[in-house]
């Protein structure tokens, strides 16, 4: 082995990503059944994997949120974080990514999951860290291994390095030759691989896919290039260097194969993470950790758990942390660690204190929020990386079935929101509505299973209201007048109101041409006051915009007028005026942008048409090769559930962004589709 394999690196922590429901919890429960770590590897369909351990990951036969699962191998200890596949659950993904010493990116030979691969690709790119490509799930291959790359180079930007072969017997694959060993295996279920010779036909299929190996690798490599043009076979070690090298350069992406639900291929993987990726070291350096030996950690997730408390996924990144450390976040709070765990799914089990590489869950820190960087010292450190989730895309408001958990619903949001900043809950003042906002409509589902299951509050949901409202098309000149006489004191105030439309967009003014103080100037703003009260529920039901209202005259009593009396006055001149006022309702529409490959663009635009969006024109994605970016402006009533149908014509990668860009009138059958709606909610 070269010198690369030797360096002492500590504790390893690698990240398993990947498409959907590409074998990524297989694969750690392979993982974790090959080191010894777990007796008997289950399966997701059983619901007995390690990973996938919440009741809502075992429901929905998926995974929800992260999990992580530490393990030994030959003598190191390594943890591996099972990232969830799915586009709504990305922001786990994300936020762990920064931290770990590599990724085991899985994939299948699919071509319709290419612009998931893709996707995650990229953000390993971005972040600069180390990938191997493992093609899993080859007990179902149909075509050759060499097709398959080339199906899914187009989602690497660096290029996919196959580094094993497969065996092929009577139409399945039955083991694989390892090009940098030059060694030939078959598989054996849930057991290593034996090794066999190597001849034949294998040793001539091994010379040929070698040397395409080794003709990648001297891209980088102006020595090996020169072994190889003169035809001098490159000594073992010098392949061995390179791949580990050039893997942390990321300049290639190494691709092995295998059968997570078999254990096969498993072993190889390991060794390949062993030798080859980088350790702690190389990862504070990349993440430009500096210490004057305070202790640092990053936190990957951080938990509210249903017993346990809170829990705070944690990589050290330098130092060594024991229980009842005191480490600051970036609140500047310091917590108090109460326990160091080792983590294998959802058990944990109490340990001494953790190294520099050590992946482990600190017990309550209660300031602690997914993607904090904490430290022993007194001030906060320099965050380490800053994971912004991506704009929400869904919406729904969430109301406690029993109003006596009004309370507990609101701090089990701001838990939620805690463990993932993807979920955004906002508070309509206007509506009085708890909206929560997310990634799609699986994410928001899961976080209403939790609000049930983990923190007890049964909620209902329902679509959020749509922010209408109305104005008028035609001006008024109106009396509001209000005489009340009952017994001793009377009421008397007395306006006239001119009422006039406005231009989009300017809301509401307030004006008075009072002369010969007909209103005495002390009633002025109650009549204000009462205008505005009348606006908020105009004829159609909704607020009313764009009115500019001016108090043209009136009269007053003595005795029997008060601020009360104008107030009223006031109101009743706006509600008697506005139905004469040609009202008429007002949508509000917002600008859109949607990002799609390009295959999916003319379906988009069908989708946007459909939904009464006016196209403005589209472009290719900076950036993003083979994509497309469709702006639109549309109405908001249209995009609340868009983002389903999005989805569906682009194999879940497509999205968007939205701004609220105009109010516009909206007449005909659907205006009074809308205003019946609202009047039978009333
Ligand atoms: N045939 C075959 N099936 C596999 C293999 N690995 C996983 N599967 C099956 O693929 C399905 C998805 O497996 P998971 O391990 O849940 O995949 P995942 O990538 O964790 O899924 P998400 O986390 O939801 O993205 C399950 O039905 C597995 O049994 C494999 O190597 N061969
Ligand atoms: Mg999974």
């Amino acid at each position: 082995m070269g010198q690369n394999g030797n360096s002492p690196k500590g504790p390893r922590c690698i990240a398993l990503v990947g498409p959907f429901q590409s074998g990524k919890t297989t694969l750690l429960e392979a993982i974790l059944a090959r080191t010894g770590a777990i007796q008997r590897q289950g399966t997701v369909e059983a619901g007995t994997t390690v990973g996938d351990g919440s009741p809502e990951a075992r429901h929905h036969h998926m995974s929800v949120e992260v999990s992580a699962a530490s393990t030994n191998f030959l003598g190191d200890s390594y943890t591996f974080i099972d990232c969830p596949g799915s586009v709504e659950f990305v922001h786990d993904m994300r936020t762990v990514l920064p931290a770990v010493d590599a990724a085991v990116v899985v994939c299948e030979a699919d071509e319709r999951k290419v612009p998931q691969l893709q996707l995650v690709m990229r953000e390993l790119e971005q972040l600069g860290i180390p990938r191997f490509l493992f093609l899993n799930k080859i007990d179902k291959a149909d075509q050759r291994v060499r097709e398959t790359l080339k199906l899914l180079q187009p989602a690497s930007r660096v290029p996919l390095v196959l580094r094993q072969i497969p065996i092929w017997s009577n139409e399945i694959i039955t083991g694989f030759v390892d090009l940098a060993l030059e060694r030939a295996f078959i598989y054996k279920e849930h057991a290593p691989s034996e090794v066999v010779p190597l001849e034949g036909e294998h040793a001539d299929r091994n010379k040929e896919a070698r040397f395409g190996m080794l003709e990648k690798l001297a891209d980088y490599d102006d020595e090996l290039m020169e072994q190889l043009l003169e035809d001098i076979p490159p000594p073992r070690d010098k392949v061995f260097d390179d791949l580990a090298k050039e893997l942390r350069d990321g300049v290639i992406c190494p691709v092995l194969i295998g059968v997570a639900t078999r254990t096969n291929g498993v072993l190889r993987l390991l060794k390949a993470l062993r030798h080859e990726a980088p350790g702690v070291a190389d990862t504070a350096q990349r993440l430009s950790v500096k210490t004057n030996g305070e202790n640092i950690a990053y936190v990957m997730k951080t938990l509210h758990t249903a017993h346990g408390g809170k829990m705070s996924i944690s990589r050290v990144l330098s130092g060594t942390i024991p229980e009842g450390a005191m480490l600051t976040g970036a609140s500047g709070t310091a917590d108090r660690v109460s326990g160091v765990f080792k983590l294998t799914g959802q058990a944990s089990e109490k340990r001494g204190p953790a190294v520099a590489g050590d992946t482990v869950a600190f017990g309550k820190l209660d300031h602690a929020r997914s993607g904090d960087t904490l430290t022993s010292a007194k001030q906060p450190h320099a965050p380490v990386a800053t994971v912004n989730a991506y704009p929400p895309v869904l919406a729904f408001t969430v109301t406690a079935k029993e109003r006596k958990d009004d309370v507990k619903l609101g701090q089990a949001l701001s838990k939620l929101y805690d463990e993932d900043p993807s979920l955004t809950i906002i508070h309509n003042p206007e509506t009085h509505e708890v909206i929560a906002w997310g990634q799609g409509e699986m994410h928001l589902r899961v976080a209403t299973e939790r609000l049930a299951q983990r923190f007890g509050v049964a909620v209902t949901t329902q679509p959020p209201t749509v922010g209408y409202r109305e104005t008028i098309r035609k001006g008024i000149e109106q009396r509001g007048r209000h005489k009340k006489q009952s017994g001793g004191h009377g009421q008397f105030g007395d306006v006239v109101l001119r009422i006039k439309p406005m231009p989009r967009g300017s809301g509401f003014s307030f004006d008075e041409e009072i002369t010969g103080g007909v209103v005495p100037r002390n009633y002025i703003p109650s009549v204000e006051e009462g205008v505005i009260d009348a606006l908020k529920h105009g004829p159609l039901g909704f607020p009313v915009v764009d009115v500019t209202v001016t108090l043209i005259d009136g009269s007053y009593h003595t005795v029997d007028s008060s601020d009360m009396a104008f107030r009223t006055a006031g109101r009743i001149g706006i509600v008697e005026a506005l139905p004469q006022c040609n009202p008429v309702l007002l949508e509000p529409i917002h600008s859109v942008e949607i990002v799609c490959p390009s295959e999916a663009t003319a379906k988009i635009n069908a989708i946007l048409s459909g939904r009464r969006g006016q196209i403005l024109g589209f472009d290719t994605r900076e950036g993003w090769a083979g994509w497309d970016a469709v702006k639109a402006l549309m109405p908001e009533s249209e995009i609340g559930d868009l983002i389903v149908e999005v989805r569906s014509a682009t194999a879940g990668v497509g999205t968007f962004t939205f701004k609220f860009d105009h109010m516009q009138e909206l007449t005909g059958k659907q205006a009074d589709q809308i205003v019946a709606a609202r009047r039978a909610a009333e």
